[in-house]
């Protein structure tokens, strides 16, 4: 499925809104890590991001080690960064902030 990649004007305004992510040495990515208060809250979230995930058809690349999770966002279908990265990376905020992060 062909989906437009962001313009750089985009992008900026993507890494302005979402200030803890940070763009990927090849920019072609955003990635973020985040810290919770124990495992329990971690995982919470991270279930809660799945099921979102699910539904948009769209996935985090990501790694949890007890309260830490490390998530980098891309489209693979356009090969860098589109809008899909930018609703995820609002929706992730959103429940980070929720879960205590
Ligand atoms: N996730 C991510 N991160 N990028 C994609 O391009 C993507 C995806 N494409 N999840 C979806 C699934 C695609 O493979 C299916 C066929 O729609």
């Amino acid at each position: 499925m062909s989906v437009t990649p962001l313009s750089a004007t985009e992008l900026k305004s993507l890494l302005e809104k979402h200030a803890a992510w940070h763009l990927r040495g090849d920019g072609k990515a955003i990635e973020r890590t985040l810290k919770f208060a124990d495992f329990n809250a971690a995982f919470g979230f991270m279930t809660r991001v799945a099921l979102h995930a699910d539904k948009a058809d769209h996935h985090p690349e990501w790694s949890n080690v007890y309260n830490t999770v490390e998530i980098t966002l891309t489209t693979h279908d356009c090969g860098g960064l589109s809008g899909r990265d930018a609703d995820m990376a609002q929706f992730i905020d959103t429940a980070a902030t929720a879960a205590g992060a």
